[in-house]
């Protein structure tokens, strides 16, 4: 893979169209209207740099207690409720709404958030915009009564231009109707005729709960009439120093600017010249300043654009500097090789469901770090903003996923032509919002998709196999335009096609053997999984992580022998799948599943509605597990 782009790249990657979109609207081109930074989903657009302060730019958080009202019979549009809810009871933004009321908890449907807020007086004559950071899964915005704009998908933000609809002389008035319906042309989709994850009641097709609500921060924030509208920061390796291209984008077309690294006596500094609203400089960085999970060096990478000698606005990544790759069958950083411990994990707490917890975030790196993980897979979709940024501040390594989980290919045409194009908006809104995060080092365009049912005996079917490769391609193709500088990957379920595994840059895998096959015989299992190990990098010959092996284990239950549910069994089992990874130098990774114990529909395998496969229960307590991890991976982490 190159680790540069040149500029007609980069305005296919995610920050390049969000300058074309943005040049195309608002101040820069006259238009009034209430045209959303980020069109519909439909538009295929993307969403826009994230707020920020500064002597430019300003935000105004409207966390808190917002009006909600849940609307089962779809009367709110036609009923007005964007103006006013007739029946309102208080919510907090962010939270899922599910853990909140009981009549809410099993709720698949739309319902409406309802806020007032003074836009501050000082934005009077700049650009409004309003963000939502994320919101499950459509969410339709109002303002002052009029729509602002829509979008599709969960987990991802989205922004809207509201200058024209902003009231400066009473409070601004702004609506929200969520809707978390399952369809079977969204992602994940709906369960089919057949019932979704084993009879599980929420129905879906996959082993969580289908937490919904306002789930991140929705912001308002203003910008000066000419912006930085993208930054794009990548890295080539020159012994220890290294080469940094800054491409920046601009709402303007033509222009000049300054991008700055660091401050004070150590800055860098090159001048950058707009064409068509894009512009490159290339900086040297000295040796010792790299971003690695050892020494996670952080950096301020400024934009500054200028009008004759005056500023007028300014944007600034924190990024680090460093290289990712895939080579034979090694997965480097820096050029050096890395060997990932870590977990798969859910954005899952009590009460808040999936609702941005910065307590339980901290708490969650710190035991992480406590048991010498340096790497999780944001499983099963993008996890808030504030999720990278401690990981690259701690020096973790992400496969960071879209929302694809489950993918079936069995309900024709139509809904898997769908479910491609929302995969896709997916892949672009994920990869314009983390590309700048050295932490990330690997895309995951889908976790245990489908060629029928897994647990059945038999190869799948080749027609299934061959439109589910047409697919994967299309996303593996696309992942490798908006970024080239990072390797691509799919999450393999047990049984699933290997022609799937096969078109990504990096092999993973989940494996259960031991527990949904071969279960109560460790002896039996561990064998099969060492083979399989090898076949498969036999026909593959690339770098193999297991993304997810486990045992449901209820904590404080023990057993001598180990018998499944047991600490005991738990513990045996993670052992002995490391003793397997540790003797294949190509397996490169080894994820448990899962971090802790988190919330899924009520049904026959999940006892108290949860997946106990943690290693932490629920509320963050080690089972014997963590401790086995820590044992075996403190000396790894230098501890
Ligand atoms: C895998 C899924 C994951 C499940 C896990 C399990 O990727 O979402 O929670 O199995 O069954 O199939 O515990």
């Amino acid at each position: 893979m190159s680790a540069s782009l040149d500029r007609r790249e980069f305005l296919a990657t995610g920050a390049g169209a969000i300058g074309v979109a943005m040049a195309g609207s608002g101040e820069s081109s006259g238009q009034t209207s209430r045209r959303p930074i980020d069109e519909p989903r439909t538009a295929r657009s993307l969403p826009p740099l994230r707020p920020q302060q500064n002597r430019f730019r300003d935000v105004c958080d409207l966390s808190g207690l917002w009006q909600f009202q849940m609307d089962p019979d779809g009367i709110g549009e036609s009923g007005a409720w964007h103006t006013a809810l007739p029946k309102a009871r208080l919510i907090p933004v962010p939270c899922s709404w599910n853990d909140l009321f009981d009549d809410a908890r099993d709720y698949l449907g739309t319902a409406w958030y309802l806020t007032d807020c003074y836009v501050p007086a000082g934005w009077n004559g700049r650009r409004v915009c309003l963000r939502v950071g994320s919101a499950n899964y459509r969410a339709r915005v109002w303002v002052n009564g009029t729509l602002a704009g829509e979008h599709d998908g969960g987990h991802l933000p989205f922004a809207f231009d509201i200058t024209p609809l902003v009231k400066w002389d009473a409070p601004t008035r702004i609506a929200i109707a969520v809707d978390n319906l399952q369809k079977p042309d969204r992602v994940p989709a709906s369960p089919g005729p057949g019932g979704g994850f084993l009879g599980s009641y929420p129905s879906t097709t996959y082993d969580f709960f289908p937490y919904a609500g306002l789930h991140r921060q929705v912001v308002l924030y203003s910008l000066p009439a000419v912006q930085v509208t993208g930054v794009r920061v990548q890295t080539t390796l020159d012994g220890d120093a290294a080469t940094v291209t800054v491409t920046a984008t601009s709402s303007q077309a033509t222009g000049r600017g300054v991008v700055t690294i660091g401050d004070g006596a150590s800055r860098l500094q090159a001048p950058l010249t707009f064409t068509s609203g894009a512009a490159t400089a290339t900086l040297r960085l000295p040796s010792g300043q790299l971003w690695s999970p050892e020494s996670p060096r952080l950096h301020d990478v400024t934009v500054t654009l200028a009008d004759g000698t005056r500023d007028v606005d300014q944007y600034t990544v924190r990024t680090g500097f460093r290289t990712v790759a895939v080579e034979g069958d090694r997965l480097l950083v820096n050029g050096s090789p890395v060997s990932l411990r870590g977990f798969g994990r859910h954005e899952d707490f009590p009460l808040h469901g999936r609702g941005l917890d910065l307590a339980a975030l901290v708490r969650d790196f710190e035991l992480m770090r406590w048991t010498g993980a340096n790497s999780f897979r944001t499983s099963h979709y993008p996890y808030s903003e504030e999720t990278y940024d401690l990981a690259d501040r701690l020096g973790f390594l992400i496969i960071d996923e879209i929302p694809a989980v489950s993918l079936a290919f069995a309900d024709g045409e139509a809904n898997i032509a769908a479910r491609l194009e929302q995969c896709k908006a997916d892949l672009r809104e994920l990869v314009a919002r983390d590309a700048n995060h050295p932490s990330v080092i690997a895309w995951s365009i889908a976790n245990e998709p489908m060629a029928g049912n897994p647990m059945a005996p038999g190869r799948p079917d080749p027609a299934v196999v061959s439109t589910g490769t047409q697919f994967f391609q299309a996303l593996v193709t696309l992942a490798h335009e908006l970024d080239a500088t990072r390797p691509v990957t799919l999450v393999g379920i047990g049984g699933g096609p290997v022609e799937w595994l096969a078109i990504t840059d990096l092999v993973c895998v989940n494996r259960y053997y031991g527990w949904y096959s071969q279960g109560g015989q460790l002896d039996a299992g561990i064998p099969l999984l060492g083979k399989e190990l090898d076949a498969l990098h036999d026909a593959l010959k690339k770098p193999i992580v297991v993304t997810e092996f486990g045992a449901d284990t209820v904590a404080g239950l023990h057993a001598q022998p180990p018998e499944m549910w047991s600490e005991e069994y738990q513990s045996e089992m993670l052992t002995k799948y490391l003793d397997v990874a540790a003797a294949r130098p190509f397996v490169v990774g080894m994820h448990v599943w899962n971090f802790a114990d988190f919330k899924t529909g009520q049904g026959i395998i999940r006892a108290s509605g949860l997946n106990q496969k943690g290693v932490f229960t629920r509320d963050r307590r080690p089972k014997l597990a963590a401790h086995t991890l820590r044992a075996r991976w403190a000396q790894a982490a230098g501890k």
